[in-house]
């Protein structure tokens, strides 16, 4: 039987999708919801919004993972903070340099959700991959580095993902970077009436820690106004990306055209 998914996007806006639940679950965290629908197949919702769709998912992973990792060169141990529904070490795990991927998720049920009905959450069961479960604002402050690359792929800034936005959380990652490692993180819509700041704020704080700080962007329709950015901190400038860089295999969007695109910002942003 199929019933109304109504995600609020903001006052007087609102996304709205026919859908068929398969599962809902509170945790200690947060209320975890997967169903399937026609227009963006199988969605993955925490508290009524939209982390990932079987529809775009490859969008905001391939486009939250690549960009950074293209610009390390021999990629051997990685760290994602969040991202339990598998997606972006999906994306990680296609470098065969990768030895090590930690991947810290504040709700065991998020990882078991995705496990059993998302497939994404194949990946996690990948004999490189060691799952924390924790917090990953006090994880960064304890954990033992280096790491060639950190990939924040936190929900939105509320609640208790709020501390993987703040300026603290970002020095405590860069802090556990092997020289030239590189820090990306999901940085919002700079559409969204709610969190707008956040591109620049984030820029900003990488700013404080790495040679170069950008934000790019990318278009994921299931997301709020669809227009999404991420921040990057590298030592290398990433619109020069260096001539050996090569890209992995089964990529559906990131190509390396994209890549130089995706750092031209609109006049707004800039
Ligand atoms: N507004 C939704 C932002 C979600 C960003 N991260 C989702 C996790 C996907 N792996």
């Amino acid at each position: 039987m199929s019933e109304l998914y109504e995600e609020r996007w903001s006052e007087g806006c609102r996304l709205l999708l026919k859908r068929r639940t398969l599962y809902r679950a509170q945790s200690r965290y947060q209320t975890i919801e997967i169903f399937d629908t026609e227009a963006f197949g199988r969605v993955f919702a925490l508290d009524g919004i939209i982390m990932t769709s079987e529809f775009d998912e490859f969008i905001y992973h391939e486009m939250l993972v690549h960009p950074a990792l293209q610009l390390v060169d021999t990629p051997r141990s990685v760290l994602i903070v969040g991202g339990g529904d598998g997606g972006a070490a999906r994306e990680v795990l296609r470098y065969p340099s990768v030895e090590r991927l930690e991947l810290v998720e504040i709700d065991a049920l998020v990882l078991e959700a995705a496990q059993r009905f998302l497939a994404t959450g194949a990946s996690l069961a990948d004999p490189r991959v060691q799952l924390q479960v924790a917090d990953g604002s006090a994880f960064v402050k304890g954990a033992r580095g280096p790491y060639d690359a950190i990939i924040v792929d936190a929900s939105d800034p509320i609640a208790f993902a709020e501390g993987l936005f703040s300026a603290d959380f970002y020095r405590d990652c860069a802090a556990l970077l092997s020289p030239g490692g590189v820090l990306v993180a999901q940085s919002e819509s700079p559409l969204d009436p709610n969190f707008r700041h956040y591109p620049a704020q984030i820029r900003s704080c990488l700013a404080e820690l790495f040679p170069q700080a950008h934000s790019y962007l990318a278009t994921i329709p299931s997301y709020p106004y669809a227009l999404w950015s991420f921040a990057l901190g590298s030592a290398r400038n990433p619109l020069e990306l260096p001539a050996a860089a090569a890209l992995p295999r089964g990529l559906r969007y990131y190509t390396a055209e994209l890549h130089a695109a995706a750092f031209a910002l609109p006049q707004f942003m800039r």
